[in-house]
């Protein structure tokens, strides 16, 4: 393959002009995950820094659609928090929970013993890719399609499996379940901890972890875009992509 930082620059470039690239397709998944930490590095050269983590790929249709069986991992930024809007090429807002880790995920104790607080949010994705068209190791390159994210009001730590949720993105409405994240969000922390440790990816005290979305995405246009999920307060934004 290419030099991961090669691919790592022309992703990033993609992303700071919101410009469309085609896809690598022939990285492997331990050269992809090198791609995206040398596409971190590069936006903390830029002076971001990282606030958490997010998965995708959470949900058995979509592991089936690509054909494979672990979950992938990316990185949120500085940059992306509260980001809805500015430099993107086709974004979509996805309906997720938000879990905040208290302490360091080292392995002494349980990842869901790591976290003190959840929280409804909304996940802006945006793939740098031409027409949202990749393979599995291209989405990984490319930091899982992150983008931006919006986080509601954070409530103590609690069970958030089987929850109504629901996703407008102006005139479009979309409903599901938590259910829909491997079951219960709570299993994304624990496949969030194996990929982790597999990819050297840190899991620090303070980090936002979005745990997958709960329904499709949905394009995000002008207009008012909100996420509700029982048992929390609304959270939302109006949507300005362009
Ligand atoms: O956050 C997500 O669920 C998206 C993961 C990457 C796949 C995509 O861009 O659709
Ligand atoms: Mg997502």
């Amino acid at each position: 393959m290419r030099a991961a930082v090669n691919i790592a620059e022309i992703l990033h470039k993609a992303q700071t002009t919101a410009t469309e690239v085609p896809g690598f397709g022939d990285l492997t998944v331990a050269d992809a995950y090198e791609v995206q930490h040398a596409l971190i590095a590069l936006r903390e050269r830029d002076g971001e820094t990282v606030t958490g983590v997010k998965l995708g790929f959470t949900s058995e249709a979509k592991m089936r659609q690509m054909g494979v069986s672990e979950v992938i991992v990316g990185r949120l930024t500085s940059g992306m928090h509260g980001r809805t809007s500015e430099n993107l090429i086709h974004p979509k807002a996805e309906p997720e929970i938000a879990y905040r880790l208290g302490r360091d995920v080292d392995g002494t104790v349980p990842i869901l013993e790591c976290v003190d607080a959840v929280a409804s949010a909304i996940e802006i994705i945006d793939s740098r890719y031409r027409d949202f068209r990749f393979t599995y190791t291209d989405v990984i390159a490319d930091n899982t399609s992150a983008a931006g994210y919006v986080i509601g009001p954070w409530q103590p730590m609690t069970d958030v499996g089987d929850r109504a949720v629901r996703l407008t993105a102006g005139s479009s409405i979309v409903e599901g379940s938590t259910s829909a994240i491997l079951g219960n969000p709570a299993n994304a922390l624990t496949a969030l901890e194996e990929v982790a440790r597999k990819r050297n990816i840190p899991l620090r005290a303070g980090y936002v972890v979005l745990a997958g979305a709960a329904t499709i995405a949905l394009p995000l246009t002008e207009g008012y875009v909100e996420c509700s999920i029982d048992g929390f307060g609304p959270v939302s934004f109006e949507g300005r992509p362009r």
